[in-house]
């Protein structure tokens, strides 16, 4: 039965049809037959956030907490740049969002209307789609196309720019759930010579020969919903786990074959093994140049399995012997029938003997790892950590212990400071009933911390830990060790943190040695409400190990127990 409505309704019934039932947002003018309509829909909640790149980012968290397509909303003009970091950064982690724009009135468009901005133009780069929509008779369809697009194959953002007459538009609906189908064929190995099943055996050849085999996985592992089959597959041929920056938490740190992080700031073993390995297994990761540093050193003895579900990654940055297209989840699964049972424990043996005793020469007694392993106690691991950018980003990703799936997100790709505190937001709406603790340098809080209003307003339970160094810390730390320590335009002040966290009517505390800390934190975790903890770490504590970059992973600059390293 088909009922006449406008554009905005349309947008809303296609929102709701599709399972959404939160948007992230601000308004403006030409979204505003769009707020117009919201109330009507009550199950549309809307979160108004204090800038829209905070809408993405909240999406982003939201959609990469729960699987489910993350919506943000903004006005033309300003309110869509404000959306262009948050694409980027969800379009560089494969997130699937749908940005939703207003646009001015179709006689305006390309006339330099007021607060008219080209966001199709800006965004085609950094979304998997981008559509302008030119009449209310599209919009339903172009609504289930773009969510379908973010959602399938390779996840990733997509944006419907809605001119305002289009909104206002009146249509005779009818609604429709047409599937749209998949975009892979079950079977084909896109791009490489035989099927997938031929290189499903020649994959589990080369395992059955390596003597240093390594698996190695990364987000894809994560959206694929593929833990047990990278287990199994771990668990039945003894080969070590590697788990690059957003592929952690997809395997246990406590499992005897998790070896850690690779790369800029991986461990020296982790490094060393790859440097040695004789075969890389790299399940859903695209080998960026943060895990390999130099690529042509990077694994010079080792063959690569590669699986992928974007063909395009495979073979873009490191040279493949077999490259697999398809599901993580589904590929994994053939893989593991189709190796022999195995035990690597010389090559264990040989990589326990690359491990160095840690030396990470913090000053001070509130280390880093310290407060971590604070909040996984208090919290007994029933928390999902948000990074933001920087030192304290890579002393997460090293330190804290996480056990279960999915628990840690950041802004791996596109390295977004001020990402932790809105994506904190959405993940805290994915997951209403576990602890949400963001974790911020005293830089990147203070790129987005207007959003603590949002908190507020919207009765959002979210912990933020700020790790104030006094400096913007990793860049401060390349001045130290390739700028000749000219620490210039890093020292960066900040507010009082407990008075801001006053202003905003929330709870605040500063934490500056150890003996403060277990309280505080549990004190914080328990609050019913936002609540912010300063923690004042070592201004000069450095993250060792460190590839320089375009160096070897064979080259890293370690700490000197004592003193600062020599540069
Ligand atoms: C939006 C943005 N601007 C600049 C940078 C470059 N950058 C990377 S890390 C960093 C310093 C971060 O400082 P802070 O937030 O205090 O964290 P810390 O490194 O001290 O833990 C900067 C400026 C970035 N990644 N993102």
């Amino acid at each position: 039965m088909s009922e006449t409505l406008t554009g905005a309704q349309i947008l809303c019934r296609e929102l709701l049809a599709a399972g959404v039932d939160v948007i992230f947002g601000y308004p403006g003018g030409a979204i505003m037959p769009f707020y117009h309509a919201l109330p009507e829909y009550p199950g549309l909640r809307h979160i108004l956030v204090r800038h829209e790149q905070a809408a993405a980012h909240a999406a982003d968290g939201y959609a990469r907490a729960c699987g489910r397509v993350g919506v943000c909303v903004a006005t033309s003009g300003p309110g869509a740049t404000n959306l262009v970091t948050g694409l980027a950064t969800a379009h560089m982690d494969s997130s699937p969002i749908l940005a939703i724009t207003g646009q001015v009135s179709r006689p305006m468009i390309g006339r330099d209307a007021f607060q008219e901005t080209d966001i199709i133009g800006l965004t085609l780069p950094i979304t998997k789609y981008s559509h302008l929509v030119q009449d209310v008779s599209e919009l339903a369809s172009s609504v289930r196309e773009a969510i379908a697009i973010a959602l399938s194959g390779r996840p990733g953002p997509v944006l419907l720019d809605v001119p305002k007459d289009v909104q206002n538009q009146k249509f005779e609906y009818e609604p429709s759930r047409t599937a749209i189908p998949g975009t892979l064929t079950p079977g084909a190995n896109p791009g490489f010579p035989g099927s997938l099943d031929q290189g499903i055996q020649e994959a589990a050849q080369l395992i059955a020969a390596a003597e240093r085999p390594l698996i190695m996985i990364g987000h894809g592992v994560i959206l694929g919903n593929a833990y047990a089959e990278v287990r199994a597959l771990a668990e039945r041929t003894g080969i070590p786990v590697i788990t690059t920056l957003l592929g952690i938490s997809a395997f246990p740190e406590s499992h005897p074959l998790h070896l850690g992080m690779p790369g800029m700031h991986g461990e020296v073993h982790v490094n060393r093994a790859i440097q040695h390995a004789d075969v890389i297994v790299g399940i859903g990761l695209r080998f960026d140049d943060r895990v390999t540093g130099n690529t042509a050193a990077f694994a010079p003895r080792a063959k690569i399995v590669h699986i992928d579900l974007d063909r395009a990654e495979i073979g873009k940055n490191i040279p493949v012997a077999v490259g697999l297209v398809g599901d993580a989840r589904e590929v994994t699964r053939r893989l593991v029938q189709a190796v022999e049972p195995r035990n690597c424990e010389t090559w264990r043996d040989e990589i326990q003997s690359f491990v160095r005793p840690r030396a990470d020469a913090f000053s001070g007694d509130l280390s880093p790892e310290s407060i971590l392993a604070s909040i996984y106690e208090v919290t007994g691991g029933h928390c999902t950590i948000v990074t933001d950018v920087g030192q304290h980003q890579m002393w997460v990703a090293k330190h804290y212990p996480y056990e279960r799936p999915n628990t840690h997100i950041t802004s791996g790709g596109l390295g977004t400071m001020g990402f932790a505190v809105p994506a904190a937001i959405g993940v805290h709406i994915a997951r209403p009933d576990e602890s949400v603790w963001s974790i911020s340098g005293d830089g990147g809080f203070q790129m987005n911390m207007a959003e603590i209003a949002t908190m507020v307003q919207e009765g959002l339970s979210v912990k933020m830990a700020i790790f104030n160094n006094g400096y913007l810390g990793m860049v401060r730390q390349w001045q130290q060790f390739f700028h000749e320590k000219r620490y210039s335009c890093t020292p960066i002040w900040s507010p009082d943190y407990v008075k801001l966290a006053e202003a905003y009517g929330i709870a605040g505390w500063r934490v500056e040695n150890r003996g403060q800390l277990a309280d505080v934190v549990q004190r914080a975790n328990a609050h019913a409400g936002p609540a912010l903890v300063e923690f004042v770490i070592a201004q000069e504590a450095n993250v060792y190990p460190m590839i320089p970059p375009g160096g070897s992973l064979s080259e890293p600059i370690e700490a000197q127990p004592a003193a600062a390293p020599a540069v």
